[in-house]
């Protein structure tokens, strides 16, 4: 089973880029995939605004225009039309403001029908709730967002077994464990990745880069899956995100990267039946998972140190 698979990387939008630019942009990359035969196209975390959880605002209510409270609405209904219209598949990460009132950094996977056949809410949110002057920019994830209340779930789309995770799980196995144990073949991430560690400036890109490209080479490899990584990058309100999107094969290897920091497609063709061969042999999990000595993993949070 073969699919033609696009990662359409965003550079910067800044914070007065209204809604409908960015879908213009989206769009445009979008026939780009439809002329070179991309059958499924992933875009960024929160595609449609600029990273906000680096501000600090102390009534988060004022942060409230940043969240969609329907989707599709008025601004992306012409970029799931344009998808119906090229039979595309594609996942795109937004922030969801819920009827009950609830924000939560989430990600939907369309149908080339133009259905949206799951929602994926981001589970592990990273940074801090409260200003925190010595950081040299904010990350304030905790404070804007809810963890996530979906879990890690897959889909059958297009044939193939998808499931999304959202850029800080990229580096959690555990992510890529629920959704292996789901024989997942294709797993989405999008991501919004500050350039500078703000705990730390010692931390060169290339590090912030490397850790990157390890954790979903890792993910893909011990997983026998297919993944594609696409970042919202370059320069966004005066700060700068790493660009580095990729599309990795089921044996780890990046099959597809790009070369810039602004809004670029990927593509490469998968094979997914590739994935058949890990999970049947070295990542059969039925036959080598040893579920007796993992009950650490979910009964317990921290590291505690006894000895
Ligand atoms: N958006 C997001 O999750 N970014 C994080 C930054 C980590 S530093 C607080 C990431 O893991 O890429």
């Amino acid at each position: 089973m073969k699919m033609i698979v696009g990662g359409a990387q965003i550079g910067g939008i800044q914070r007065d880029e209204p809604r409908e630019a960015v879908v213009a942009r989206m769009m445009a990359l979008m026939e780009q995939a439809h002329a070179q035969g991309v059958e499924f196209l992933v875009y960024p975390e929160m595609t449609l605004t600029t990273f906000f959880p680096r501000f600090y605002v102390e009534d988060r209510a004022e942060f409230d225009h940043w969240f969609e409270t329907e989707m599709p609405n008025a601004a992306t209904q012409p970029l799931f039309d344009m998808a119906r219209g090229f039979g595309m598949g594609f996942t795109f990460g937004y922030c969801e403001l819920t009827p009950e009132g609830e924000h939560f950094n989430t990600s939907i996977l369309v149908s080339p029908e133009g259905e949206i056949v799951s929602t994926y809410r981001k589970t592990h949110l990273p940074g801090h709730a409260e200003f925190e002057p010595e950081r040299s920019h904010q990350h304030l994830e905790k404070r804007y967002f809810l963890a996530g209340d979906t879990g890690f779930n897959v889909v059958r789309n297009q044939g193939v077994v998808m499931g999304m995770a959202i850029c800080n799980d990229r580096r959690w196995p555990e992510a890529w464990r629920c959704l292996g144990l789901q024989g997942v073949e294709l797993v989405t991430i999008g991501y919004n990745t500050p350039s500078q560690n703000n705990l730390s400036k010692n931390e060169g890109i290339e590090k912030r880069v490397y850790h990157h490209e390890l954790s979903v080479c890792a993910g893909a490899y011990q997983n026998s899956t297919f993944a594609v990584a696409v970042a919202k990058c370059g320069m966004e309100d005066g700060n700068h995100m790493f660009a580095g999107s990729i599309i990795v094969d089921s044996d780890g290897f990046v099959i597809a990267r790009a070369t810039g920091e602004g809004d670029e497609l990927i593509v490469a063709e998968c094979d997914f039946d590739k994935c058949a061969f890990g999970k049947r042999t070295v990542f059969n999990f039925e036959a080598h998972r040893r579920i007796e000595h993992y009950g650490r993993i979910t009964a317990q949070t921290g590291v505690k140190v006894e000895v």
